[in-house]
């Protein structure tokens, strides 16, 4: 306090006293009965107060107050816009503070008084409390209550903002939440819908940062306030905590993770794809999983059958590949948002776990990993073959493995055993070769699955083929491999008496394959595909097949018996 402003108000009081009693000048009495703990700024000279007052006489007598009135009193210090005394008497005080102030005459009404109301020389008592300072040199006070660990990311002006808030005045009292309602504030930056105070002071805010706010009235809700809860001429007080933020032009951006090694393909717009997710918001807040649903995810892509922000972020992804798709409201759930779960216009996080695509037009698809050097035959349609193979999904989960048995897998190929796609992909091997091949579910397990294996699944196997027994033609029991013999009948007939019994026959039949003349279906009985033979034969039944039955058969079969039945 300064010499020169001590005596400058000396000499304003004695010019107040020009005319009053002569005697000492009794300046004004200030009484702070009640200060709060906490004072962060004190009125000065200049600044722009909000109080309310009760004011008295001596006796006590009231003779104004500003409750009556039902409004706080508004008033810029300093500028002779309220009694000299006053003036004087608010300086130093904290918003809420109260204040008792014995206003002397000279520094009142003098020797005047006021009207009927204020007889000449009164001492005035107000009772004041201070609701609220500031001052037209203000600007947004900014105090950083939180910073998250992680920002990759601030407002800027036209963003969209989702936030949350705790409003109040200066004295403390509080006049809105967000969090009252469950549901956050969702406001574009820059254009005029929220007060300016807050345009300006969540530039630059991360999501998951705290800011505290002190907004003066010239930047907040101005000399008519808002509704009941905003007075005229307030500061008001926000908590912020931002909760979301993106801006309307923004695409998804995609951060890959992880890419397994190879990648042979990518998912282009038609594939069908399998993944697992989990779904969070910016605050890293989660709203849904796969995993929690057992299952993978599964869909078309870049048909419209999910999200655009989804149906795009899946595709060019690899199998296995783990990526972070980050969308905006209007490629997500737009405006409305979804269910309890999502909100209007929030951004969503996913991370996302492909487990595999296919295409409904793949077929198997056949990788070659050792052929042996000597391949004299390859197995086909109708062979009967043994083969070791493990079964995995495309994320190299185990499903089956013939080493869990003793002896290798065996199959008539052709014979409709096994999926599609693996009677496909054991074709045209050599004993000895390995490959491993995947199956498209159509050509596996289809949408349904089967046992452990999941709805859609594509399917690896790693394939290596033991042994190959050649077959015989689709509804043949038995092939000539080499000239059919011209007397068949006498040849049957070992013995020469003119009936052929089962134990001849089956003697015969046996006799040719083991010289290598014939092949019996394989992957059966002999003894039970000869027994068909027999049977075939053996017109009338008596277990003996004749020179008659033998050419009746031939005859109806048109020349082609023996080999279509012998
Ligand atoms: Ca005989
Ligand atoms: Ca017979």
């Amino acid at each position: 306090m300064s010499r020169s402003r001590l005596i400058l108000s000396a000499v304003l009081a004695l010019w107040a006293c020009g005319s009053c009693s002569p005697g000492p000048v009794e300046d004004v009495r200030v009484d702070p009965y009640s200060r709060p703990k906490r004072c962060i700024r004190e009125v000065k000279r200049g600044d722009l107060v909000r109080y309310h007052y009760n004011a008295t006489f001596t006796d006590g007598k009231q003779f104004d107050s500003s409750y009556d009135r039902g409004t706080a009193f508004f008033v810029k210090v300093g500028d002779g816009r309220q009694l000299a005394g006053v003036d004087k008497g608010i300086v130093g005080m904290c918003v809420s503070e109260r204040r008792k102030i014995t206003v002397p005459p000279h520094l009142a009404y003098g020797s005047q008084g006021a009207g009927d109301t204020i007889p000449a020389d009164s001492t005035l008592v107000f009772d004041l409390v201070l609701l609220d300072i500031f001052n037209m040199a203000d600007r947004v006070k900014t105090q950083v209550i939180k910073t998250p660990q992680n920002c990759t990311r601030s407002v800027t002006r036209t963003d969209f903002v989702r936030f949350h808030f705790n409003g109040s005045l200066l004295d403390g009292t509080p006049f809105d939440s967000s969090y009252d309602r469950s549901q956050t504030q969702d406001n574009l930056i820059g254009d005029g819908w929220l007060i300016k105070g807050l345009d300006e002071g969540l530039l630059g805010m991360c999501v998951g940062e705290i800011r505290n706010f002190v907004i003066p009235p010239f930047l907040a809700f101005g000399e008519k306030g808002y509704g009941k809860e905003i007075p005229p001429h307030a500061t008001v007080v926000y908590d912020i905590l931002l909760v979301d933020l993106h801006n309307p032009k923004d695409d998804i951006s995609v951060e890959v993770r992880e890419i397994p090694e190879p990648c042979t393909r990518k998912s282009i717009a038609g594939d069908y794809v399998r993944y697992h997710y989990n779904g969070t918001f910016l605050d890293g807040a989660a709203f849904d999983s796969s995993y929690e649903h057992n299952s993978t995810y599964n869909t078309y892509i870049g048909l419209g059958y999910v999200i655009s922000g989804m149906d795009k972020g899946l595709q060019g992804v690899c199998m296995g590949e783990r990526r972070r798709i980050t969308m905006p409201p209007h490629l997500a759930y737009g405006q409305e948002g979804a269910g309890k779960e999502i909100p209007a216009s929030a951004v969503l996080v996913f991370d996302i776990h492909v487990i595999d695509f296919h295409n409904p037009k793949d077929s198997v698809q056949v990788d070659v990993t050792f052929r042996p050097e000597v391949c004299n035959e390859t197995s086909q349609v109708n062979d009967y073959i043994q083969y070791h193979y493990n079964c995995t999904l495309m994320d190299g989960t185990l499903l089956f493995t013939s080493r869990d048995y003793s002896v290798p897998q065996d199959v008539l190929l052709g014979g409709d055993k096994v999926i599609d796609g693996l009677d496909e992909g054991l074709r045209g091997m050599c004993v000895g070769e390995r490959r491993t091949i995947v199956i498209p579910p159509h050509l596996g397990h289809g949408e349904k699955g089967a046992g452990s294996v999941p709805g859609s699944a594509v399917l690896r196997f790693e394939l290596e083929l033991v042994s190959i027994q050649k077959g015989v033609p689709e509804g043949y029991l038995f092939v000539w491999l080499d000239e059919t013999p011209g007397a068949i009948f006498n040849a049957l007939d070992i013995n020469q008496d003119k009936e052929v019994p089962l134990e001849e026959f089956s003697e015969f039949i046996k006799r040719q394959v083991a010289e290598g003349k014939g092949r019996l279906k394989p992957a059966r009985d002999p003894e039970s595909v000869i027994g068909d033979m027999f049977k075939n034969q053996d017109r009338n039944g008596d277990g003996r097949i004749t020179a008659d039955e033998l050419k009746l058969k031939a005859e109806e079969d048109a020349e082609k018996a023996l080999h279509e039945e012998l």
